[in-house]
């Protein structure tokens, strides 16, 4: 039996998801979508088969045919349509960020919590990149000693219009939030922003970021969301003995006019299409046997918590201490690979 999939939000990632659901994901099936634009919808649900078009949010939420959901949807929009499935008991993969505000993650928790059962899903995707899976894998291995600091880079080509200055840490950083808690098993305590070159901070320009962790490790972020030249993340762990970097996938090299040449993607889709793939399919796997999977509630209320401190510390230009509430039991950590 297949799982009946419906899908809110068709815009770059929903139907991204979409397509891939029929291509690469068996023991799913897409059907249904919805979209505050109608015609965006149709679009998507005749290109992927997906066979209706719900008319609102709620009725595909409440769709008795429609045994899990994922969302899409613009970023405010989250905390309420995840709440909306917890209350169908439905189980829901919805893209990061969880909500834009801890305070809206915590009820969201809550509400999971009264439920006593993990139905919610973060699309963290990184989590399910194969180079992070290995930089953790070898961190584990304890071959390389302690880990000491992990340096990032997240560039972008260019800011999308809608994007303000905020969003350099609360929709790009977030990701490496996520990343360095579940590399480094460990929660972010503090962070410190600078922006070089002005005291001004516009919708693109660099911010880098010192954070440290409970165990008192240093992660550094530099995003740079008008980098221009390509769609470019990096990443090095840098451990007492040695150190690890993340490969960019690239699946060809060209040789002309004396260079050798490895293009970069115009956006994360290519970059991310494995973690993004084998997301999509581990989560079906989940919902096969009713287990939890990937970066659970917590996770996406921890993120959200340093965003928000990311962008006080943008504000007011000094560190900012990261406090969280106490981690409820059902989010305990656990050692398996794609888990917090
Ligand atoms: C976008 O929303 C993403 O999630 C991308 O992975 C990230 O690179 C980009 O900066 C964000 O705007």
């Amino acid at each position: 039996m297949s799982v009946r999939i419906g899908i809110i939000g068709t815009g770059v990632m929903g139907a991204d998801h979409a397509r891939s659901l029929g291509k690469h994901v068996p023991g799913a099936i897409l059907k249904a979508v919805y979209d505050a634009d109608a015609t965006r919808a149709r679009i998507v649900a005749e290109e992927t088969g997906a066979e209706t078009v719900a008319a609102s949010p709620a009725e595909l939420i409440a769709d008795q045919t429609i045994d899990a959901v994922l969302i899409a949807a613009p970023d405010g929009t989250h905390q309420e349509l995840v709440l909306s499935c917890l209350a169908a008991r439905k189980p829901v993969l919805c893209e990061k960020p969880l909500a834009p505000t801890p305070g809206e993650c915590l009820d969201v928790i809550a509400a999971e919590q009264k439920l006593g059962k993990r139905l919610v899903q973060v699309g963290y995707m990184r989590r399910f990149d194969p180079s992070y899976v290995d930089m953790k894998a070898a961190r584990r291995s304890g071959q390389l000693g302690q880990a000491l600091m992990f340096h990032c880079f997240h560039r972008n080509v260019s800011a999308p219009a809608w994007f303000d200055a905020g969003m350099a840490v609360t929709n790009s950083a977030v990701h490496e939030f996520d990343i360095a808690r579940w590399l480094l098993d460990d929660e972010l305590t503090s962070v410190e922003t600078f922006v070089p070159g002005t005291s001004q901070v516009a919708a693109g320009s660099p911010v880098f970021l010192v954070l440290s962790t409970a165990a008192g490790l240093l992660v550094t972020i530099e995003v740079f969301n008008n980098a221009g030249y390509g769609y470019d993340v990096r990443g090095e762990l840098v451990c007492e003995k040695g150190t690890v970097s993340l490969r960019q996938p690239a699946s060809i090299e060209a040789n002309a006019a004396l260079a050798r040449t490895i293009a970069y993607p115009a956006d994360w889709r290519p970059r991310f299409a494995d973690a993004y793939r084998l997301q999509l399919q581990a989560w079906v796997q989940s919902l096969h046997a009713g287990t939890a999977h990937g970066a659970n509630a917590w996770d996406g209320y921890a993120a959200s918590a340093v965003a928000e401190a990311g962008v006080r510390s943008l504000a007011e230009g000094r560190q900012i201490r990261i406090e969280l509430a106490e981690r409820p039991a059902l989010y305990s950590f656990s050692k398996s690979p794609n888990m917090s």
